[in-house]
């Protein structure tokens, strides 16, 4: 018999997951967690057999017909299987029921939900995300006319009354810029708005309902005069006459995901607020997806390193297994490190909304969150691209090979660096929150995690805590030095935030007797906090002369 490489094998996502086992038993009430095992372990079954369904069967694409046979334009979109199964699978296990339940410990309950549902549900978490956002978008409007109307479907228990929600923000001129968009709303003779216009980016085409960014006809150029509405895109079940799908992306990644460009042509809409400030009223929902962007770039890391670990047991190279060499083994290590400290600070991201929703917080932290919330987006989607390709490296010529399901893992990872915001504009963002009471919350948080914390390691994140905010210390005249180092600062503060986070999970399971999230802590300051090398004076304007 000629040698056969046996396959990686895929650990339960769920009983295997040592981080969100911990995390939940040192957080939440006992009856609470016990209430959850259920759901989790079942959402950890249909990963395991997700994942056997990528390796056994062909690819599939989501399918746009725009026409039938005699001509009417009908815009079908036929969906993968497990697209086919997200209502089922996320009204069965109430995965945003469970984020808008009436008590502090929502928003962890229903982001564990996400974590394990994520890689399993090609990206249905994509308009899962965005509903999400709607709902919490809609809540802060208090338009209880729209509120009575969309919630009951947003979070629904049931698949036959769920509906999905996009966010329609994206144009062909105004990606981060949305202050450049070009949809317009008018009203009718009947005193109904309805929107006209070209959205670019539209991943929940298949929902039935949408917030959409528009300009009141005759109102000011730029954001601030931009307006958000609700819209619904069903006739019972036709689509609507007024939205027309253009056609669907063709991107490097998400591949199961129907992103589309489509045409508003007439669309009926509903102001959730004030007719301008439009980027005010939607940036709780911005906030919610990004917090999701942070949870799926944690799943995509956990599911790349099972799956590298368990390979490294089964190949064998130079007379031991992968995991034997002790090079191999350190780069392993080197990944969990850093996982676990990102999979930290996601997951303080949600609980910490979670409190503040439920004025179950201090003071600071609203802030705190408003600060967290951009800095875990931009760096855990850093980390996920980067963990994913050296996962796939760890299998070698393997790891570049379609049918054994591990390319997709780094296509996919790609678009946790754009989706909801590139790094530069979330860079940005942290700014914002940095100029209100940002700074001071994070530094009164890290000082909390650290109680009882190694020495070491609290003196070494104070440091870098303090390297990082001397940048900001400069006069608004040089406004422009801020903005370019602004990347260097938010990743240096992420990781200073990661670190605390590490330090305060590694003195609970100290005690418990594990030593491994210490050891995390250790190999992950090994590394260092600081990415402030390019802050500062610096050769721009000839290296790109
Ligand atoms: C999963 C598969 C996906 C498939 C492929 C996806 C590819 C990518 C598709 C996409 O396009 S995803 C959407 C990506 N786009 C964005 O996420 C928008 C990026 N741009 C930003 O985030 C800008 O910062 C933003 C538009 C939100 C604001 O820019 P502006 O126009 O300069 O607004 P401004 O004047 O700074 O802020 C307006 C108000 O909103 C201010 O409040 P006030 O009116 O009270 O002063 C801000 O404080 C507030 N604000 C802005 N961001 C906020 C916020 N408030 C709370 N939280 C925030 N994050």
């Amino acid at each position: 018999m000629e040698f056969l490489q046996a396959a990686p094998q895929l650990p339960h996502p769920y009983r295997n997951d040592r981080l969100l086992r911990t995390l939940l038993d040192r957080v939440l009430p006992t009856e609470r967690r016990a209430a959850l095992e259920a759901d989790l372990d079942v959402l950890g079954d249909y990963a395991t057999m997700a994942w056997q369904r990528t390796c056994t069967t062909p690819r599939r694409k989501p399918v746009l017909t725009q026409w039938d046979a005699w001509g009417r334009r009908v815009d079908r979109v036929e969906l993968t299987t497990a697209w086919q199964e997200g209502p089922i699978i996320t009204t069965g296990h109430a995965v945003l029921a469970a984020g808008h339940e009436d008590h502090e410990h929502a928003r962890l309950q229903e982001f564990a939900r996400v974590y394990l549902y994520h890689v399993a549900s090609e990206f249905y978490t994509c308009p899962l995300a965005m509903t999400d956002g709607a709902a919490t978008a809609l809540k802060a409007s208090g338009n209880r006319e729209l509120i009575e109307r969309a919630l009951p479907h947003f979070l629904s228990r049931d698949p036959a009354t769920f509906w999905l929600s996009g966010q329609w923000m994206t144009e062909t001129p105004g990606g981060s810029d949305v202050g450049r968009t070009e949809t317009v709303a008018r009203q009718d003779a009947d005193g109904q708005w309805r929107l006209y216009g070209r959205k670019w980016f539209s991943s929940a085409v298949v929902g039935e309902a949408a917030l959409a960014l528009a300009r009141p006809e005759g109102a000011a150029d730029g954001a601030g005069s931009l307006a958000l509405f609700y819209v619904e895109t069903m006739d019972a079940t036709q689509r609507k006459p007024e939205l027309v799908i253009d056609r669907l992306k063709d991107k490097l990644g998400t591949h199961e995901l129907p992103t589309a460009e489509i045409h508003l042509d007439g669309l009926p809409a509903w102001p959730l607020g004030e007719l301008a400030h439009g980027v005010r009223q939607v940036a709780p929902m911005l906030n919610v997806t990004r917090s999701w962007n942070a949870i799926c770039a944690v799943a995509s890391m956990a599911r790349a390193i099972a799956l590298a670990r368990d390979y490294a047991t089964r190949r064998h190279a130079f007379g031991r297994a992968l995991i034997e060499q002790p090079l191999h083994a350190r780069t392993l290590a080197d990944m969990q490190a850093g996982f676990e400290a990102a999979f930290a600070l996601a997951f303080e991201v949600a609980h910490l909304l979670g409190r503040v929703e439920h004025g179950a917080a201090a003071a600071h932290e609203a802030a705190l969150l408003r600060l967290l919330t951009p800095l875990g987006k931009l760096w855990t989607g850093k980390l996920a691209v980067a963990t994913c390709s050296e996962a796939l490296e760890c299998f070698g010529g393997a790891g570049y090979i379609e049918d054994t399901g591990l390319p997709q893992l780094l296509r996919d990872a790609q678009v946790y660096a754009i989706w909801e915001g590139t790094t530069n504009v979330l860079s940005l963002d942290a700014l914002r929150a940095l100029a209100g009471d940002g700074l001071g919350a994070l530094r009164a948080a890290v000082a909390a995690w650290q109680q009882g914390a190694d020495p070491h390691a609290a003196f070494a994140i104070d440091a870098a805590l303090d390297a990082a905010v001397a940048h900001l210390d400069v006069a608004p005249a040089q406004r422009a030095t801020l903005e370019a180092g602004a990347r260097g600062i938010a990743i240096t503060l992420a990781r200073c935030a990661a670190a605390a986070l590490l330090a305060r999970q590694a003195a609970w399971s100290q005690a418990r007797g594990d030593v491994r999230p210490a050891a995390a802590l250790r190999r992950f300051l090994g590394h260092g906090l600081l990415c402030l090398a390019d802050i500062g004076p610096d050769d721009t304007d000839l290296l790109l002369g």
